[in-house]
């Protein structure tokens, strides 16, 4: 059911810390983690702790938490003193999203194109 942790999730195992990562930060509601895949020097994935396939099924459920993403997101930019940054949400697997548990990317530390590929 939305919202309950999965099983068969890899984002539920590490917010159960069954899987291990680099948490950056952590709140009732979220959790920030480095990316095991970095594609710029700060590449961290904040992601809710309740389990929605993506960004749009959680704010539709539980936009307060969506909100606390943005919130930690402009944190970790803060706490790498990033002046510049992206924060992305891959929704779908036509956008680039392979793992089906809500998370933006925030992306920042060298140059960055528009459009993105
Ligand atoms: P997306 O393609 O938008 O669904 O992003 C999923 C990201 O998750 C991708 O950049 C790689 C990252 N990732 C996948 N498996 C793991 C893992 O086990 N640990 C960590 N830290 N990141 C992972």
């Amino acid at each position: 059911m939305a919202g309950e942790p999965q099983d068969d999730c890899l984002f539920c195992k590490i917010v159960a810390g069954h899987i291990p990562a680099t948490v950056v930060r952590e709140t009732d509601t979220t959790v920030a983690f480095r990316d095991i895949n970095p594609q710029a020097p700060t590449h961290v994935l904040v992601i809710p702790k309740v389990h929605y396939r993506d960004a749009a099924s959680l704010v539709a459920a539980e936009p307060t938490i969506a909100a606390d993403i943005l919130r930690e997101a402009a944190e970790v930019a803060s706490d790498d003193k990033l002046e510049s940054y992206r924060v992305v949400f891959n929704t779908g697997g036509g956008a680039g999203q392979t793992v089906f548990h809500a998370h933006a990317h925030v992306l920042g530390g060298r140059g960055m194109q528009w459009p993105p590929g």
